[in-house]
C-alpha cells in the first residue's frame, strides 16, 4: 500500500505526488477573538487572515485544556491530560512529562519518513527528574527521545526560569564562564529578586507573582543564577524562533518534514521587538499579536519562495484561551477598550467556560484544501495526531494515542462531520463535555472568580450547569429544564473517565 493511501481516497488531493510537509503553528494564549479574521477590530493580522482566506477557518475548534501544559501534552500524545497526573502547568525545572516510551505526534511523522522538528515554547519538562537537571551538560532526557530530530526550545515559558533556549538537549549558546543554576525552592545567595529589588525591574514590572529572579530587567517565576550570553533577551525571542523555524524548513526542503512551531507570543511577559512596540492602541498585548502575525508571514513567505507551499499543510491554532493581565504591568487591561479576546464566549484562560478552551484554528494547504471556507464542525486538537497519521498512512501502535480519533476529512474541509463531543479541562481540573448543541459543566465548589490574580470567571458552580451553545455566551443554565440531557452528558463523561 502506498504510504499516502488516504490521499488517493480524497478527490481534491488525488494528484498529490508526495506526502505533504506539515507545520503545526501553536500560538500561546491567543484567544478566539484576537485576530482580525475572527472579528478583531483593534488589531490587524494580515498574514493569518491571508491563510484563512486561502484555506479553512474553523469556528468550533477546541484545545483540550485551558492552560498550556495539559493542552500540549494531549495534543502531542493523543491522550487526555486529565488521565495522567503531573500534567498541570509545569515549572521550568520539571522533569520530562511525556516519557520516551510514549508514542508522540513526532514519532508518527518519523515513522512515515519525515524529518521532525520542535521550535519555540515547550513547557512539558526536560530531563529525567524534576529539579535535578544539570543545565551545564547534555540533559538526561529531551525531545530527541520523543521523536524530534531537531529542537530549539524554551524549557517552559518566558516567565519561568531558566531563561535560555535549549538546542538538541543542551543550552544553546552556552557560556562556560557563567554556569547555570536553577531552583524552584530557594534563591541563590546574593542574587536580586523582583520582590526585594524592584528598582532592578527596568523593562517590565509584575502585577501578581513573577517576583523571583530578575532576568533582562523582568521578574520571573523561579530562581536562577548565571547563564551569561546564553540568556535570552525577551525582545528577540520571536526573531530567534522564526529564524530557527525558517532554517529548519530550508534545511529540510527536499524531504517531507513535520515542524511543531510553538510561538512564545502572546504569553507574558509581552515584550515584543522594537519593530512592533508602540504600534497598537492596545499596547504590548496588541503589539505581541502583531508580532505573532509577522512570524506566520515569515513562514508562509519562506514556503512560497522555496516553491513548496502547495506541498505544505499548515495548521494554526492556540494552546488555550486568552488572558489579559496575566501577572505583568503591561497595561493590557487599561488599553483593551472594546476588544473581546475570547470573542463572543464567556470566560478566558484557566476557565471551564468556553472562552478557556475554544480556540482559533486555520487549516491551509494550497491547491488541496479549498480556499475561503468557514467550518463550524466541532473539532478537538486531541484528534490531530491520529488524523495526521491517517494522512501520511502511519499506523499508530496499539494502545498509543488512546483518545485521538481520525477526523482528517473534516480537518481538510472535505466534510463538516462533527466529533460526537469534546471534553474540556479547566485549570482547577473541572471537566466539561459538549456536543454541537449542549455543554455540561461538572459541579464543583471552587470560587466563581480566580482569586490569585487575573480577573477571570472560572465557570465553577456547586450546581450542575447545562448551556445551549447555539447562544455562544454561557449565561442561561438549562440544567433544571433538560434533566435528560444533563444525564446523557454526565454518563458520556463518566464512560470516558472509566475508559
Ligand atoms: C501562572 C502564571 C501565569 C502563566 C501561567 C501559565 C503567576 C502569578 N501566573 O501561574 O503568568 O505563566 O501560570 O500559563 O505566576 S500557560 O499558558 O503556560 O499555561
Ligand atoms: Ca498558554
Amino acid at each position: 500500500m502506498r504510504p499516502y493511501f488516504l490521499l488517493s481516497l480524497l478527490p481534491a488531493v488525488a494528484t498529490a505526488q508526495e506526502r505533504p510537509n506539515v507545520i503545526v503553528i501553536l500560538a500561546d494564549d491567543l484567544g478566539y477573538g484576537d485576530m482580525s479574521c475572527y472579528g478583531a477590530q483593534r488589531v490587524q493580522t494580515p498574514c493569518v487572515d491571508a491563510l484563512a482566506e486561502s484555506g479553512i477557518r474553523f469556528t468550533n475548534a477546541h484545545a483540550i485544556a485551558s492552560t498550556s501544559t495539559p493542552s500540549r501534552y494531549s495534543l502531542l500524545t493523543g491522550e487526555y491530560a486529565w488521565r495522567k497526573p503531573g500534567t498541570d502547568v509545569a515549572a521550568g525545572d520539571a522533569g520530562m512529562i511525556i516519557r520516551p516510551e510514549q508514542f508522540t505526534m513526532a514519532d508518527a511523522f518519523k515513522s512515515a519518513g519525515y524529518a521532525t522538528g520542535a521550535i519555540g515554547k515547550w513547557h512539558l519538562g526536560l530531563g529525567d527528574k524534576s529539579g535535578e537537571q544539570d543545565w551545564n551538560a547534555p540533559l538526561s532526557a529531551s525531545l530527541g527521545d520523543l521523536g524530534f530530530d531537531y529542537h530549539y526550545i524554551m524549557a517552559a515559558t518566558a516567565d519561568r526560569v531558566p531563561c535560555v533556549f535549549i538546542e538538541n538537549g543542551m543550552v544553546a549558546n552556552y557560556d562556560a564562564t557563567s554556569p547555570i543554576e536553577v531552583s524552584y525552592k530557594r534563591n541563590f545567595e546574593g542574587e536580586p529578586t523582583g520582590a526585594k529589588n524592584p528598582e532592578l525591574l527596568y523593562n517590565l514590572k509584575h502585577s501578581h507573582g513573577h517576583d523571583m529572579s530578575i532576568v533582562n530587567g523582568i521578574g520571573r517565576i523561579g530562581f536562577m543564577k548565571g547563564g551569561g550570553k546564553a540568556l535570552w533577551k525577551d525582545e528577540n525571542i520571536a526573531d530567534s524562533i522564526a529564524q530557527h523555524a525558517i532554517n529548519f524548513i530550508c534545511n529540510n526542503r527536499e524531504k517531507p518534514f513535520f515542524l511543531y512551531l510553538a510561538t512564545n507570543d502572546i504569553h507574558v511577559p509581552r515584550f515584543p521587538h522594537d519593530r512592533f512596540r508602540g504600534k497598537n492602541a492596545m499596547g504590548l498585548r496588541g503589539d505581541a499579536i502583531a508580532q505573532f502575525d509577522w512570524t506566520v508571514g515569515r513562514v508562509t513567505r519562506t514556503l512560497d519562495s522555496l516553491g513548496i507551499r502547495e506541498n505544505t499543510l499548515i495548521i494554526l491554532s492556540s494552546d488555550n484561551g486568552p488572558v489579559v493581565d496575566d501577572g505583568y504591568d503591561d497595561k493590557a487591561e487599561d488599553l483593551l477598550g472594546s476588544h473581546k479576546p475570547a470573542g463572543p464566549y464567556r470566560g478566558m484562560k484557566y476557565s471551564a467556560f468556553e472562552g478557556g478552551s475554544i480556540v482559533p484554528c486555520i487549516v491551509n494547504w494550497k491547491g488541496h484544501v479549498e480556499a475561503g471556507q468557514t467550518s463550524d464542525a466541532l473539532i478537538s486538537q486531541i484528534d490531530w495526531l491520529t488524523s495526521l497519521a491517517k494522512l501520511t498512512g502511519t499506523r499508530i501502535p496499539r494502545g498509543a494515542a488512546p483518545d485521538s480519533e481520525d477526523h482528517i476529512s473534516t480537518l481538510l474541509g472535505y466534510d463538516r462531520a462533527d466529533r460526537d463531543y469534546v471534553i474540556e479541562f479547566a485549570a482547577n481540573h473541572t471537566l466539561s463535555i459538549r456536543d454541537k448543541r449542549w455543554k455540561y459543566i461538572t459541579p464543583n465548589n471552587g470560587s466563581k472568580m480566580i482569586t490569585w490574580g487575573p480577573k477571570i470567571e472560572t465557570g465553577n458552580d456547586p450546581e450542575p450547569q447545562l448551556y445551549d451553545m447555539t447562544a455562544a455566551y454561557e449565561s442561561d443554565n438549562q440544567a433544571c429544564n433538560y434533566p435528560d440531557i444533563v444525564e446523557r452528558l454526565k454518563k458520556q463523561l463518566e464512560a470516558e473517565k472509566t475508559k
